[in-house]
């Protein structure tokens, strides 16, 4: 009896354990971003330092959730593209880097006039000494080579009608990518010119994977950054989901 009862402790014990290592093929079908829905109150900051500044959490400077969706309530002056850039104000979450592999943004976009407005996002992969700037243009002071961008997008001229647009995309995250970055940064950038003017955002995803790259036959050396990178972001991001995902 007491050996069959130390043996089923044995595997309850172990059970958790093995199905807890890190499969890194295998689909997670979680969303990277944590409160994508913009519910809850987003943390006002004009820099995001790594390293100081929160993961999971929404940061941004002049941007209001009241009405359940990013809305920018800085009017700028307008004028060239010059200007409209220097009034851009951004909405930025970053995560621990997730595995590698491909994923799929998308979110929503509202847009008034595409000449006298700019809305774009970036999906930006950041080293420990990174800081983003989320006033003008994010990626205008310095970052050299603290960061690597992903991917971006824009709202073009006939989506900027006044109306909610759905965006998406795809992109990749390499095994080095994995191996060299510590974070994933998703970067939501408006601009106004007039108070009558929309500028919105919502329901913001970045889903995944389908584990790493398909076509790609791996080498030796690939699978070992493969495996190392993986494990490191899947840890990181597991932890980054536990502590914020609530
Ligand atoms: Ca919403």
């Amino acid at each position: 009896m007491r050996a069959v009862r130390t043996s089923t402790l044995l595997i309850l014990l172990l059970t958790p354990i093995v199905s807890a290592a890190p499969v890194l093929h295998e689909p997670l079908g979680a969303d990277v971003i944590v409160d994508g829905n913009l519910n809850n109150p987003i943390t006002s900051a004009s820099v995001w330092t790594a390293g100081v500044d929160a993961t999971g959490i929404w940061h941004g400077v002049d941007y209001s959730n009241a009405a359940g969706y990013a809305e920018l309530t800085f009017v700028g002056s307008g004028g060239n593209h010059r200007q409209q850039e220097q009034d851009q104000r951004s909405l930025v979450q970053v995560c621990f880097m997730p595995p590698p592999g491909t994923y799929l943004l998308e979110l929503l976009a509202q847009v008034s006039d595409y000449t006298t407005q700019i809305a774009s996002w970036q999906v930006l992969l950041l080293d420990d000494s990174a800081e983003l700037s989320l006033t003008g243009d994010p990626l205008d002071k310095g970052l050299g080579g603290h960061v690597r961008k992903v991917d971006k997008g824009r709202v073009k001229r006939k989506e900027a009608d006044g109306q909610w647009h759905t965006f998406s995309a795809d992109f990749a995250i390499s095994p080095t990518d994995a191996a060299s970055y510590e974070y994933l940064a998703l970067v939501l950038t408006g601009s106004k010119s007039e108070d009558a003017q929309a500028l919105g955002f919502d329901s913001v995803s970045i889903t995944a994977p389908g584990g790493t790259d398909e076509a790609t036959t791996p080498q030796p050396s690939t699978i070992i950054l493969f495996a190392l990178g993986g494990t490191m972001a899947l840890t990181r991001w597991v932890r980054c989901r536990m502590a914020y995902s609530h």
